[in-house]
């Protein structure tokens, strides 16, 4: 993108205010606000507003109803040079309200103070009941045309780019919470696509806690804080979380993927995303197939270890947040593969044993391969987070023709639950003239009025027939690509508040799951349960717990009674004979490293030109170089991002050494704890626990030169995954070897198998 004239205009002031030392600070990493470096000084020449960032994207310029505008997406934003009131009139002064002379009082009649705080007092909207924690993107769905046998969606063709914008979330915790918790993700993407919206709203676990919709404030309010105190934020690990899903089975398969790594993801751009329910997919002929949605991320699944996420909740609490923009600015645009696993849609609804209307079972993927459709990119930030990801509102029933819900009765109940949240959340029926939701299909609905109408809607005929706006809007029949619900047959059956008796096995797919994970991924599952269960106060509800573990695998009660001080019981259901699906391990494949981050540990006084080889290399394998040194500002004309008192470990993928710093004048503790004890080092003793963290976080480090020295005096060298190498390019190559299996699991032999 080319620079305007006001972004011009701003970097001239900076080099003329700070001369050469701005331009070399110049931030070359993601992650820097604004579009153009600020000068010192105040800038006092009116201008335009600065453009947005390359990398940021907004909602496009429709009107509510949907029809293209052609107005620059800026034009959405601030206009002018000047500073105005809301009504556009020009201020000359916002800092001083008017007074009855300088000492007071404040005179009733000063409309701008008055709207001033008026609006401010009124900026907050109610977050969402759940998932109010969350970051969203803008990017593009490309179909590859494989789904056209099986439905007659438009934006599924071969070839076809549909717009979308994907919000991630976490499930628990409040808008402030940090992105690291054990928790579900949710994944919801809006298709704008050309016939209506299609929100595929998704989480990252592909099984749910309830089998009914009628359960869900039941599992949240058991989830959410304890309503007296309200403790903990964000967190699972409390005695109503446990009491509900001990006593609630069918939980007990979502329970699991909690526990297990999938429950601290590494980053939005390492996890899967499921659709969970089965839809129903119409083609042309009218014919149908059962499906289930699966998103594939181009990186691999890959996850944090429990250390690092509470560390991250502390240091950096924005983590996922800010690894997604990152990654977008820096160009290494996140991706997915969008797939299905077709069922063939029989009376009875279910695969291989498999109930699909069930949301509490999977089907192993060895038994349904997933299909791949399409490739979802995300390339662009939002220009404005509340405008684009706070008010952006999913709802189950935004299908296009040729996708259709099933009978499950977790869906029919969230088809209600969306519209009706966004009632109060977004202050009206009007949520989708927002211009984040406004559909980029025509809209002629013949909805009218309510709170916060955009559309101005001609004609005196809201209603249907009419005569006198000419009979508009008319059906749309299958040549106009209508949406037609699928004739499904209903069963006759009594009215009843019941589940199929096939809902009742809560444990033999818990069982497929935990014996389908590698032995590390097991060791992490015993380890989050005992955590969990050990931070509850009440013996009953380990005790009840305990017992559900003992009917999912002995070996796992076992270790986790231990934990917790208390006999493992005996199973109360027989142990299902589960045949494992390796599908669900993340554990033992190969993922490319793009935009994986390379902290760079420097000395000052040690081979500059070669780390200054190795950062371009790393950004030439699409990675994200990290200098962390002795101190701030420049080394060597390079910029530092992080120094050893701002760095740790948890931020890095893997770790380089290009020298062995000796302490810096700050390595005491009474200026850094992570200095440590004061105890004399040739090392300075942040970098050692920086080495020391990485490898107990099984991440590969790699040291040329004088960086060898600092792998000796951590007791590491020689160890798997730790690397020592003639130049910094060899230790590169190797490092990032290691990294395409995510961690150096051999590093830790597991107890169980
Ligand atoms: Fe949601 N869910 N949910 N959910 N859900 C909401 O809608 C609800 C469920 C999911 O980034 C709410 O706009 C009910 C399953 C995501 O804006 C609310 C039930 C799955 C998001 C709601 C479920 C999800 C939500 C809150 C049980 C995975 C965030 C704010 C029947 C397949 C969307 C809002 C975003 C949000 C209700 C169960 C995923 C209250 C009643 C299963 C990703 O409407």
């Amino acid at each position: 993108m080319e620079t305007s004239k006001p972004a011009e205009a701003v970097k001239n002031a900076v080099k003329t205010a700070s001369g050469k030392i701005a331009d070399a600070l110049t931030p070359d990493v993601p992650g820097a606000p604004g579009s153009a470096p600020p000068s010192v000084e105040e800038p006092t020449t009116p201008h335009d507003p600065l453009p947005p960032k390359p990398e940021q994207g907004a909602p496009q310029t429709r009107t509510p109803t949907g029809a293209e505008t052609g107005v620059p997406a800026t034009a959405k934003g601030q206009q002018g040079a000047y500073l105005t009131t809301a009504n556009g009139a020009r201020l000359r002064d916002t800092d001083h309200s008017l007074k009855a002379g300088p000492r007071g009082p404040v005179l009733l009649q000063d409309h701008h103070l008055r709207e001033k705080i008026t609006h401010f007092d009124h900026e907050r909207i109610p977050e969402r009941v759940v998932h109010a924690r969350g970051a969203g993107a803008h990017g593009v769905f490309t179909a590859y045309g494989t789904a056209e046998a099986v439905t007659r969606a438009g934006f599924l063709k071969k070839g076809r780019e549909t717009d979308v914008f994907v919000r991630f979330s976490t499930v628990l915790g409040s808008r402030g919470s940090a992105d690291t918790v054990r928790d579900t993700r949710g994944f919801a993407t809006k298709f704008y696509t050309d016939e209506g919206t299609f929100d595929l709203v998704g989480n990252n676990i592909p099984v749910f806690f309830i089998q009914d919709a009628i359960k869900f404030p039941d599992i949240i309010h058991a989830g959410k804080p304890h309503p007296d105190r309200e403790i903990p934020q964000a967190q699972s690990a409390h005695d109503t979380f446990w009491d509900f899903v001990s006593l609630h089975t069918e939980a007990q398969h979502h329970t699991i993927w909690n526990m297990s790594d999938r429950g601290i993801p590494r980053s939005y751009r390492t996890m899967e995303g499921f659709g969970v329910h089965t839809f129903r997919l119409v083609n042309e002929a009218g014919e149908t197939v059962l499906a289930k949605f699966h998103w594939k991320p181009k990186l691999g699944v890959h996850s944090l270890t429990w250390e690092e996420a509470q560390l991250i909740g502390g240091i950096d609490p924005d983590f996922h947040r800010r690894d997604l923009y990152d990654a977008i600015e820096a160009g290494a645009y996140p991706e997915w593969e969008l797939g299905i696993q077709v069922f063939p849609d029989t009376p009875e609804e279910t695969f291989a044993g498999v109930d699909l209307l069930d949301p509490t079972k999977i089907v192993p993927e060895e038994l349904a391969e997933v299909q791949p459709i399409g490739r979802l990119v995300l390339n662009r930030t939002p220009t404005n987070f509340f405008a684009e990801t706070e008010q952006v509102a999913f709802h189950l029933g935004h299908l296009p023709p040729g996708i259709d819900v099933t009978n499950d009765p977790l869906l029919q109940g969230r088809l209600f639950s969306y519209v009706d949240t966004q009632l109060t959340r977004l202050g009206g029926p009007n949520f989708t003239q927002i211009p984040i939701n406004r559909p980029h299909a025509a809209v002629n609905d013949m909805l009218r009025d309510g709170f916060h109408q955009h559309a101005v809607h001609a004609g005196v005929a809201p209603y249907r027939p009419n005569s006198l706006d000419g009979g508009n809007p008319f059906p749309a029949g299958d040549a106009e690509h209508a949406f037609v619900d699928a004739p499904v047959t209903v069963a006759q059956a009594p009215k009843v508040r019941a589940n199929p008796a096939s809902f009742d096995d809560h444990y033999s797919q818990v069982r497929l799951f935990w014996s389908s994970m590698s032995p590390v991924e097991k060791e992490h599952i015993i380890r989050a349960y005992t955590f969990e269960l050990g931070k509850c106060y009440h013996q009953a509800i380990k005790e009840r717990q305990l017992q559900c573990l003992a009917n999912i695998d002995p070996v796992l009660c076992e270790q986790v009674a231990t934990g917790l001080g208390l006999p493992a019981p005996q199973p109360t259901e027989p142990l299902a004979d589960v045949t494992p699906s390796p599908a669900l391990s993340q554990v033992g494949r190969e993922w490319p490293s793009d935009g994986r981050m390379v902290g760079i540990v420097v000395d000052p006084d040690g081979d500059l030109d070669g780390v200054d080889e190795v950062r371009r290399a790393v950004f030439a394998a699409g990675m994200v170089p990290l200098l962390i040194a002795p101190h701030g500002g420049v080394v060597g004309g390079m910029p530092v991002q992080r120094t050893f008192a701002t760095g740790r470990s948890v931020e890095f993928d893997a770790v380089l050494l290009a020298g062995a710093p000796a302490p810096a004048p700050d390595a005491v503790p009474a200026r850094d704890a992570k200095a440590g004890t004061p105890a004399p080092a040739a090392v300075d003793p942040r970098v050692l626990l920086l080495v020391e963290e990485s490898w107990r976080h099984a991440k590969a480090v790699g040291a040329w030169g004088a960086g060898v020295a600092v792998l000796e005096q951590v007791g590491v060298a020689g160890t798997p995954g730790v690397v020592t190498a003639g130049s910094g390019a060899e230790a590169l190559a190797a490092v990032q070897q290691l990294m395409a299996a995510h961690r150096v699991w051999e590093r830790f032999p597991a107890t169980v198998a």
